[in-house]
């Protein structure tokens, strides 16, 4: 599909629409995204409209990106972190009639998969998020600003759940009514989460708080994992967000757009191979306190998303795209379903995560 981008974004890093072919690619729910091929060059671009209703503040990624490239580049200089390409201008975001654009180097030779179907991906994905906040372990992650202030905040998102249901019409409430209940009776893993927030040994580290395998580039042949890309959300967070969200994403074979809700199982190799794969990176680093939470980062991530369709449903889907009204609700059935399945399994996965971190 081509498509009618203005020229003045084009025109910021030097190209035109003559020289330039460009595509729309990725699947996320928040930033579009295209491949720009300059007729001109062997070299491929992601180009990205920045989703300012979700990242107020674009400039904030930009800065955290900096520090982030900066301080890789003198102590891991051979890891490849994706820094953005600069405008004609210098700068590292392009500000067009109040959209800001970015462009990426495109990683020639690498796949992002959609789906997961081998373990071996779940090992070499997991080991690339784990690499990240183990080369970033020394880094002071207070000085990365929040791009999404309280993201992943669990306590902020069952009030804002709450405040949804408040306010939603009768109706709204009447369809979501089953999903409400497990939402409050699963209250317990927020209580169970703020009773540990306050450790000293369960420190801020650097997240990327969006861990799905599409956002892992793999070696197109060998599958092997070459670096982590979609950087917008990387800031500071708990080790519970990026093993939680793998977790999430990687152990079930369906989406959680997935309505049958039978699909909805578990793979344990994929549990398995995840496992080994972070914690072969994030093993020596984890405190005693974040290696009694591996298995709880599951149900902490799952119960937020959870959360989050529901209250989007609520709140008559203002967040997340949609392909009818109901697939929030939908969505927020699959996660309850799936963590069902997390709790069913909760004694083999243990076992698993167990001889791993011995
Ligand atoms: C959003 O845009 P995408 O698909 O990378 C969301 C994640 C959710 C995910 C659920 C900034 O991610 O937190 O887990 O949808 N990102 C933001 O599919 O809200
Ligand atoms: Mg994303």
């Amino acid at each position: 599909m081509e498509l009618n981008l203005d020229s003045e974004v084009l025109a910021a890093y030097g190209y035109t629409k003559e020289n330039t072919k460009i595509t729309q690619i990725g699947t996320g729910l928040i930033n579009r995204t295209y491949l720009l091929s300059p007729l001109t060059e062997e070299k491929k671009y992601i180009l990205q409209n920045i989703n300012t209703s979700v990242f107020k503040s674009p400039q904030a990624i930009a800065n955290n990106l900096r520090a982030i490239a900066d301080y890789l580049s003198l102590t891991s200089p051979e890891y490849l972190f994706i820094k953005p390409v600069y405008t004609k201008k210098g700068e590292e975001i392009a500000h067009i009639k109040q959209e800001y654009w970015r462009v990426l180097p495109f990683v020639s030779n690498t796949i992002s998969l959609n789906v997961l179907a081998d373990p071996k991906q779940a090992y070499e994905a997991a080991k690339q998020f784990g690499k990240l906040s183990r080369l970033l372990d020394k880094f002071d992650a207070k000085t990365l600003e929040p791009t999404i202030p309280g993201f992943h905040d669990l306590k902020l998102r069952y009030e804002q759940f709450t405040l949804a249901l408040n306010q939603a019409n009768e109706k709204l409430k009447e369809t979501a009514n089953a999903q409400v209940e497990n939402a409050l009776s699963h209250k317990y893993i927020l209580d169970y989460y703020l009773s540990y927030l306050n450790r000293a040994d369960f420190p801020d580290r650097v997240m990327h708080h969006d861990t799905k395998i599409s956002n892992v580039l793999l070696d197109e042949k060998t599958n092997e994992g070459i670096c982590v890309i979609d950087l917008d959300t990387i800031m500071p967070g708990k080790f519970i967000s990026d093993l939680g969200d793998m977790m999430r994403t990687y152990l079930c074979a369906f989406s959680e757009n997935e309505t049958d809700l039978d699909k909805v199982n578990i793979r344990l190799p994929y549990f398995e191979a995840m496992i080994k794969g972070y914690l072969a990176e994030m093993k020596s680093i984890l405190t005693p306190t974040e290696k009694e939470l591996v298995l709880f980062s599951g149900k902490y991530i799952i119960y937020m998303q959870a959360l989050r369709f529901l209250t989007d449903f609520l709140s008559g889907n203002q967040y997340y795209p949609t392909d009818y009204p109901a697939q929030n609700l939908d969505r927020c059935k699959n996660q309850f379903k799936l963590l069902h399945e997390l709790s069913v399994n909760e004694k083999e996965l243990q076992d698993i995560i167990e001889e791993n971190l011995i």
